[in-house]
């Protein structure tokens, strides 16, 4: 039964590089300059939207390349993204559904990177994550109370 839940969540997806935007103020929703993504929320250099398809970490990394070629789950790297993000899904779906986000474990070194090839320079982890539950953990999701927590597909 948990993983039929565990495949309903959703994925955020970036497009990178954006080029610079003006006339957008602090606080206010930044519409992505990029032609064609205009209705999603640029933060920093980086466009983001959300999607609620039923899909599992790599069928949603997947779709993120289909929306562009320099699409992929969101990389969060500061205090502000996370709040933009949550806020983004928030506006959504009036709750906060469990979100793939694109945190991806290492086989090897255990370690964690991010599916657009940024540095992992931030996370928000829930206490007691990651933990890689029964040694098979190896994606991350947003808004596991309230915070990223780590799991299997
Ligand atoms: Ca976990």
């Amino acid at each position: 039964m948990k993983w039929v839940f565990l495949l309903s969540l959703a994925g955020v997806v970036q497009v990178l590089s954006a080029p610079a935007e003006t006339g957008c103020a602090e606080g206010e929703f930044c519409r992505c300059p990029i032609h064609g993504f205009t209705h999603w929320l640029r933060i920093g250099n980086k466009c983001f939207s959300y999607h609620g398809h039923p899909v599992n970490f790599f069928q949603a990394e997947a779709q993120c390349r289909r929306y562009s070629c320099k699409g992929h789950l969101a990389s969060i790297h500061s205090c502000f993204e996370n709040h933009q993000i949550y806020s983004l899904i928030i506006a959504r779906n009036y709750t906060y559904p469990r979100t793939w986000i694109g945190g991806l474990r290492h086989n090897r070194c255990n370690g964690f990177r991010w599916t657009d090839g940024s540095c992992w320079n931030y996370n928000n982890w829930y206490p007691g994550e990651p933990n890689n539950q029964f040694g098979r953990e190896y994606c991350t999701e947003i808004n596991f109370g309230g915070k990223w927590a780590y799991r299997a597909v």
